[in-house]
């Protein structure tokens, strides 16, 4: 795009030139070595001050304002096919720095987010549960240790999931099962409740984690002499062998007590007695007792 060089367009010099009253000569067609090269096609130099002069060039940029949004202009040395250069401000492009640059273009929001393209820079919204310039950070829910009772918190999206461990229920695993809920405990055992178990109390009489085993209170073998044992509830009794008494079948029944032999000296045995006769008597040696 060629561009009429002049018309009055003017390229501006500030340069130091010999000293006061010093007269400089410049003519169209002259080339201002030194500064920019470029061929003068018109244009007037004047003492500024003692030290300086004043040159004026045709100049692109100072007439037409070309370059926008801030960018700064330079007259190109060769006006063809673009007489001047316009240099951006950072996140602007084009010629005329007239574009500006969409940084959303290369996607740089993650996980979802929303880039909004600004100057020079982008923004991201991130959707719930992600943070981050870019939106990279998974926010993790499981920092305030929001789970209960031990509990192994699991972060996710916007959320977090509470692993409870056994004997805990609910979202923060905030809740003691109540295992006592069923009733286990059998035989008017009383429960109470444990974490992840239960504890039963026991009536009398009977054992067991649910109370469930009557006791055998003749494990213990309490019926002596060959006695029979039956267990009760809490309590046993003993079926004794003829010949003895007792709760525990632990008395030999002394069948002398009632002096059963007349003439003689009694001894007692088991379930009987023998009668040892004075000199001179006879008669039954021994008399078992017979116990139904
Ligand atoms: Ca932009
Ligand atoms: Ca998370
Ligand atoms: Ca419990
Ligand atoms: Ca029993």
């Amino acid at each position: 795009m060629p561009i009429p060089f002049g018309g009055g367009a003017q390229f501006q010099y500030i340069m130091s030139f010999g000293g006061t009253g010093s007269t400089l000569n410049i003519d169209s067609g002259d080339t201002l070595v030194g500064s920019v090269g470029v061929p003068f096609a018109g244009g007037s130099a004047a003492n500024d001050d003692a030290n300086t002069v004043i040159i004026r060039i045709n100049d692109y940029c100072y007439s037409y304002l070309p370059c926008t949004n801030g960018a700064t202009c330079r007259n190109n040395i060769n006006p063809d096919p673009i007489p001047y250069l316009c240099v951006c401000l950072p996140g602007y492009s084009g010629v005329n720095c007239q574009t500006n640059i969409n940084e959303c273009a290369s996607s740089p929001c993650q996980n979802g987010g929303t880039c909004t393209d600004q100057i020079n820079k982008y923004v991201c919204t991130c959707p719930p549960g992600y943070s981050g310039l870019q939106c990279q950070t998974n926010i993790n829910e499981c920092a305030s240790a929001p789970c209960r009772n031990s509990a192994t918190c699991i972060d996710l999206v916007n959320r977090f999931n509470c692993s409870c461990v056994a004997g805990f229920v609910g979202v923060l695993c905030q809740t003691n099962v109540n295992e006592c809920q069923s009733s286990p405990c059998t035989n008017g055992g009383s429960c109470s409740d444990l974490v992840n178990s239960f504890s039963c109390t026991c009536v009398a009489g009977y054992s067991g984690t649910r109370c469930q085993t009557n006791i055998n209170e003749c494990a213990s073998n309490p019926c002596q002499f060959g006695a029979t044992c039956t267990d009760y509830l809490n309590s046993y009794f003993c079926t004794c062998r003829p010949g003895y008494s007792g709760q525990n079948c632990e008395i030999d029944i002394d069948e002398c007590f009632s002096v059963p032999c007349v003439e003689g000296t009694c001894h007692d045995q088991v379930n009987g007695y023998t009668c040892q006769c004075n000199p001179g008597y006879t008669g039954v040696l021994w008399y078992r007792l017979f116990l139904f």
